[in-house]
């Protein structure tokens, strides 16, 4: 039996207020866009005419602005989960206008099947190809579309023509049984694959949309001093680490968070020569890495989308079947399942906003409440690693935020996860040290030479106790930023 096609203004149609809708796609990877677009002018339309229009999101990760911003942007969301990036919908959680709650990505696909977060109506899926029979091919980011397919009752697949059919293959898809039948994954190296280059649904309950849309892959800034000067501490901690022997000279699969400084990271990892080609067990696979690919300073590489800039993916397309040897895309919860990541003895690193002296992590709230991004995979790689590293450049906003503080204002990663802490200053090595050692390395390494008196005076009239905290002056910083638009004035 044929498969229903519709226009995507007759698919959005379907999606009724107070629907909670899952898309497909982790990052702007693999996102439907058309669908999503017609689905934000039918909410401005419903609101227009005075009924209410609002939608529940689940989503893999990030989206492009044709599901976060355009939704945001017409008031069409109730609440959404999990991770975001784009300006609008984070002005709109602020704001208070959507309910927003952020869970550790390789948690969503089980939350949402144990039945957490209420039922999922309708998925929107990208695809490059369906068949009658109810095979879908995801595009180039998988997140959660198996779990979303499985559980909706209504599934829009956008088959985008953009994306070749060949794709299929590059993707291991499956979900993991829930408890009590749940066992042992069965992932014991990088390249493992252990379920179909499809998603099966009952083709009854799909409705397939044609387009032809271009990805929303913005690039990466260029490397400056400090991503640059971070990226060499890095590969100088890694080559140190060899040396000991901490590390196998073979190496250890690789996570790197996403964004311009893990980009910029690998970019230094690549340049170096001490380190060995390296495999790639992670979420996000960014510009870097294709160029390591290519270079043949990356053997393989496994995550869960292709967040790469438009020219990039056209680099892939271009070699299309050289890619297909060496890169999978796995569903989240495989691609940063706590299990794998501690068999494999991952050596994650990602991103802070701000740390604290003692090892604490801020990832997700700007002075404690205003939330830029989420905690995305950075928890789930973080406690089970092998090794556990955070990155930040010491500054930000031009000098006026220290990135390390007395205390931070939200805590995504504790002091017991938190192993390695590297600014473009150096590196500070938390294994092993007590909450004052911690304080000192911290401070000694890492943080920006204008703060540094600053922290000192905090840890030196801290409380006699076994954490030397002051709670008279732990959040002196963000006071000072707040009142004053400059941590330098703060009074400890
Ligand atoms: O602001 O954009 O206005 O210039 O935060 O900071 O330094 O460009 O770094 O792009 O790597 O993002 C933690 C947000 C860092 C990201 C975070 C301001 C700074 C700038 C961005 P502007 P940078 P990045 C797997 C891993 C959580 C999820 C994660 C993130 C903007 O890495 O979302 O790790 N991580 N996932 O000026 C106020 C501070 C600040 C600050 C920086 N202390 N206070 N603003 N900024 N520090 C991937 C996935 O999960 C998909």
């Amino acid at each position: 039996m044929a498969l229903k096609r519709m226009t995507a203004h007759e698919a959005a149609r379907l999606i009724k207020d107070g629907d909670n809708v899952g898309f497909s796609g982790f990052t702007h990877a693999g996102c439907p866009k058309a669908v999503p677009r017609a689905l934000a002018a039918l909410a401005e339309e419903e609101h227009a005419a005075g009924r209410p229009f609002k939608i529940g999101m689940f989503t893999g990760a990030s989206t492009g602005d044709s599901i976060d911003g355009a939704l945001a942007r017409a008031g069409a969301v109730k609440f959404r989960t999990p991770y975001q990036t784009t300006g609008d919908m984070r002005a709109a959680i602020n704001a208070g206008q959507v309910e927003y709650f952020d869970v550790h990505l390789s948690t969503l696909a089980q939350d949402l099947r144990y039945g957490f977060y209420g039922p999922v109506d309708v998925a929107i899926i990208e695809a490059c190809d369906v068949t009658d029979d109810g095979q879908i091919v995801p595009t180039v980011g998988v997140g959660i579309s198996p779990t979303l397919c499985r559980l909706a009752g209504t599934v829009i697949v956008e088959l985008n023509s953009r994306h070749p059919r060949e794709l299929r293959g590059i993707h291991d898809l499956t979900q993991i049984a829930d408890p009590p039948n749940r066992r042992d994954t069965g992932i014991t190296g990088v390249r493992d694959r252990i379920g179909k280059d499809h998603i099966a649904v009952g083709p009854a309950k799909i409705v397939v949309v044609e387009v032809d849309e271009p990805n929303e892959g913005s690039g990466f800034a260029p490397v400056d001093e400090v991503t640059h000067r971070i990226g060499e501490n890095v590969a100088r901690f890694f080559v140190a680490e060899m040396k000991t022997g901490r590390i196998p000279t073979s190496f250890l699969p690789i996570q790197s968070g996403v964004g311009n400084i893990a980009n910029a990271v690998l970019a230094a990892l690549a340049e170096c020569p001490d380190i060995p080609d390296l495999e790639v067990y992670t979420e996000v696979i960014q510009d870097a890495v294709i160029d390591m690919l290519e270079s043949g300073r990356v053997r393989f590489a496994s995550g869960s989308s292709l967040t790469v800039s438009n020219p990039c993916m056209d680099r892939i397309y271009a070699r299309l079947p050289f890619f297909k040897e060496r890169i999978l895309l796995r569903t989240t919860e495989f691609s940063n399942n706590p299990e794998i990541v501690r068999r494999l003895g991952i050596i994650a690193m990602n991103t802070a906003l701000e740390a604290d002296i003692f090892g604490n992590v801020n990832s997700t709230n700007v002075m404690g409440s205003k939330i830029m991004n989420g905690v995305g995979g950075s928890g789930d790689f973080t406690r089970a690693a092998y090794q556990s590293i955070f990155l930040t450049p010491s500054t930000a906003k031009g000098g006026k935020i220290s990135a390390f503080v007395p205390m931070v204002s939200h805590t995504d990663h504790s002091e017991h996860d938190v192993k390695v802490v590297i600014s473009e200053y150096g590196v500070a090595d938390l294994r092993g040290k007590s909450p004052r050692q911690r304080a000192e390395t911290i401070i000694e390494n890492c943080v920006h030479p204008d703060y540094r008196p600053l922290l000192r005076a905090c840890l030196d009239s801290g409380a006699k106790g076994h954490t030397p905290v002051n709670l008279h002056t732990a959040f002196a910083f963000h006071k000072a930023f707040m009142e004053t638009g400059d941590m330098h004035n703060a009074e400890v």
